[in-house]
Parts: C-alpha cells; sequence; structure tokens
C-alpha cells in the first residue's frame, strides 16, 4: 500500500481478497466536488476491479465533510454493509476552520470504528492547498479513493 514513496494507486494486486461477495456504502461530500468526484471515481472503479458488483455499492451525498460522521453513522445503522468509506476534501483556508473540521471528522470517524460493528474508511484529503489536493486525487500521487477501496476490502474480510 501506500508509502510517503509510493504511489495511492499502487497495491500488490495478489495480496487483495475478492469482493464479489461483499457490500459497501460510500458516503461522498460535494464540498470541493473536483476532488471528492474524482475519489469516488476511483473508488468505486476499485472496487469493482475486484469483484465488487455495482448493486452492492451504495453511495450517498452529503454536503461537507463534516457531515460525514453523519452520513457514515447511518449506513453502519442500515446495516447490511461489509465496509463503509467516507471521501471528503478539505483545503486550509484563512481561518482556524480548517483544523476544527478536520479534528471532528478525525475524531467522529474514530469513534464509530470502536463502536461500529463494520470498519469505517478514512478517505479524508486534508491539504493546505488545491495543488495538494488534485496531486492526490489522480494525479502525481495517485488517488486516494483507490487505497481507500483496497482498504475497505482488507478490512471487510478482516
Ligand atoms: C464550511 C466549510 C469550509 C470552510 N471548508 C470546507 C472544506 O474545505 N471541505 C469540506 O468538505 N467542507 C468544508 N466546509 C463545510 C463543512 O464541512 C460543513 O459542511 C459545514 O460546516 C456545515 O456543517
Amino acid at each position: 500500500m501506500a508509502t510517503s514513496l509510493h504511489n495511492l494507486s499502487q497495491y500488490d494486486i495478489t495480496t487483495i481478497p475478492d469482493a464479489s461477495n461483499m457490500c459497501f456504502g460510500i458516503v461522498v461530500a460535494e464540498w470541493n466536488e473536483e476532488i471528492t468526484g474524482a475519489l469516488l471515481d476511483g473508488a468505486v472503479k476499485t472496487l469493482e476491479k475486484h469483484g465488487a458488483l455495482p448493486e452492492n455499492i451504495h453511495i450517498k451525498t452529503v454536503p461537507g465533510s463534516f457531515e460525514l460522521i453523519y452520513g457514515a453513522h447511518q449506513m453502519v445503522l442500515h446495516g447490511g454493509y461489509d465496509a463503509v468509506i467516507i471521501l471528503g476534501s478539505v483545503i486550509r483556508g484563512e481561518t482556524p476552520h480548517f483544523d476544527y473540521i478536520c479534528q471532528g471528522v478525525t475524531a467522529g470517524i474514530a469513534r464509530l470504528n470502536t463502536t461500529s460493528e463494520i470498519p469505517i474508511i478514512y478517505g479524508l484529503l486534508t491539504t493546505n492547498d488545491l495543488q495538494q489536493a488534485l496531486d492526490r486525487c489522480g494525479g502525481k500521487y495517485g488517488n486516494k479513493g483507490d487505497e481507500c477501496a483496497i482498504d475497505a476490502i482488507k478490512m471487510a474480510k478482516f
């Protein structure tokens, strides 16, 4: 899987379980849609590449990254998923808002992971500028959505 030296979209394909019997929920934020749409494309394509059926990938949108916590929680309560992926992009602005959103979402998703019976995969890009986000949603560092899909399959199998 990706490290500081590797691309987010590169992984050892021989180690990935078959996902054809798995069901996934994806919650994606509308804020910075250019980025989150590309993350979503990567996640869906990678899940399908490993056997997940399109009808077993359920996508819900929320207004912003802060709402990813509620969205993921609702998907957990709805049941029937082997894993839930959250996808968002928070880009640093002029105020401390960035820090509050990032900390809130991170703490909320971390808490959900300890209280839910299924894994929640953390696909939140937290970047200083737009270019850093573009680099990680299909640009020079690959696509965080691909990485999240692979992590969801592995954790569903865990
Ligand atoms: C308000 C806000 C700001 C300033 N920046 C972002 C961002 O970069 N990425 C993102 O996903 N959402 C942002 N939001 C919206 C919040 O996540 C949230 O939707 C609102 O505060 C309403 O709860």
